[in-house]
């Protein structure tokens, strides 16, 4: 087949189950008249998730971004917030739609997470909290982490929107620090169109985030704090009760997918990718790889776009660096020289396509050609 014929290749696809499980929930959607604000499905999907994920306590967004901010106004965070340069750009929006000041911190070279032995130094009277992203669902070092906070007095708030199931010692990623997010968008490991989820560990806290995510009401004519709406509605809870039955096995192929990527790779001069943790349960949500350009012979956006011309669209998350954005750049903590790991990291950085049923024997074909 010539190159012309070939169907192109995004970064992702989104997992869909058959369509003919979702219409009997429709069904009954459409008999209730019930579509929002706290239905039978919310219900149902809120409960089957915190069993799922093995969390104490979950509640539901309409998206991961909404869920940050709201965990930020949960846990009254002002002032400064030590963050990650070295993600999408939602987390840090997330400290600017709640008045607070990022403080970009560099990554260690080895999983692209905060490096939390370069906390310390940024944290000032201002600081209240640290806000780390788990990137690619590769677990920071969150032991190390809660040394970290509590020594300082912080909340931590993880960015888990690429950590869905991933656990840590056979416990759930989610169940560090104060507040995890989690997003549900439809290039997630687990979608539900949009979506998203706060993580935590009490049922006070729980009871006021589901207050700031409907506009502050805590009963039919109280309302205690200026709420936002971010309700999942009963299409996306369906949808994710029927998702949850497929996840194991979506999350089983993108592994072996994974693992052919390895071995398809592995000999190749140049070209970095990441190994499974040892005690960590991944999820294999993205396939980062880094491309040295002496010694591969061509630069990280030569390879992008040679893949490109084959119809293969791979992305260069996340380049640029969010502290390089207008919002952000004039920071001090957003100096190059401040974030060395990180913007050389940004600039070898191309995940390569990742999805349940990809067929990706071309595309390391192509790589190593
Ligand atoms: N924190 C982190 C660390 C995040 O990565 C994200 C989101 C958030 C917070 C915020 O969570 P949400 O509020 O989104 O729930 C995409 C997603 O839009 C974004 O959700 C995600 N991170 C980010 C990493 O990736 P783009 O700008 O790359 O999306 P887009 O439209 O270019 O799509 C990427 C690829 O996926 C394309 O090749 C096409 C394919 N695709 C996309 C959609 C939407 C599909 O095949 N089907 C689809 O429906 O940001």
């Amino acid at each position: 087949m010539s190159n012309k014929d070939e169907k192109p290749i995004l970064v992702t696809s989104p997992f869909l189950p058959p369509l003919e499980e979702l219409m009997p929930y429709l069904e009954k959607i459409w008999e209730s008249r019930w579509l929002t604000n706290n239905g039978q499905f919310h219900k149902e999907f809120e409960q089957q998730l915190t069993d799922f994920l093995d969390v104490k306590y979950l509640s539901l967004f309409t998206n991961g971004t909404l869920a940050l901010i709201t965990a930020l106004q949960e846990m009254r965070i002002t002032g400064e917030v030590i963050t990650t340069p070295f993600s999408f750009v939602a987390t840090t929006h997330s400290l600017w739609w709640n008045n607070i000041k990022p403080v970009f911190v560099d990554i260690e070279p080895d999983h692209y997470n905060l490096d939390v032995e370069k906390i310390e130094a940024a944290i000032t009277p201002r600081t209240t909290a640290i806000l780390p992203v788990h990137i690619f669902g590769n677990p920071c070092n969150v032991y190390r982490m809660q040394e970290i906070a509590d020594t300082h007095g912080l909340k931590v708030i993880y960015d888990a929107a690429h950590a869905f199931g991933v656990r840590v010692n056979k416990n759930s990623i989610l169940n560090f620090g104060d507040l995890s997010i989690l997003s549900f968008h439809a290039t997630k490991v687990f979608n539900t169109f949009e979506g998203g989820a706060i993580i935590c560990h009490d049922e006070k806290t729980k009871k006021r985030i589901d207050y700031l995510k409907n506009f502050g009401f805590a009963g039919e004519t109280t309302v205690v704090g200026p709420g936002i709406n971010s309700k999942m509605n009963e299409f996306q809870a369906a949808l994710g009760l029927v998702q949850l039955k497929h996840i194991d096995q979506s999350i089983k192929k993108r592994r072996e997918i994974s693992q052919f990527y390895r071995e398809g790779l592995k000999n190749i001069d140049g070209i970095f990718f990441l190994n499974d943790i040892q005690n960590v349960k991944h999820n294999y949500s993205y396939f980062p790889v880094l491309v040295d350009e002496e010694k591969y012979g061509i630069t990280r956006d030569e390879l992008y776009e040679k893949l490109k011309e084959n119809k293969i669209y791979g992305r260069r998350y996340f380049y640029p660096l969010i502290s390089s954005f207008s919002t952000y750049k004039s920071l001090s903590s957003a100096k190059k020289t401040n974030l060395p790991i990180a913007n050389q990291i940004a600039e070898q950085v191309l995940c390569l396509p990742i999805y349940p049923d990809l067929d990706n024997s071309r595309i390391i074909e192509l790589i190593i050609r």
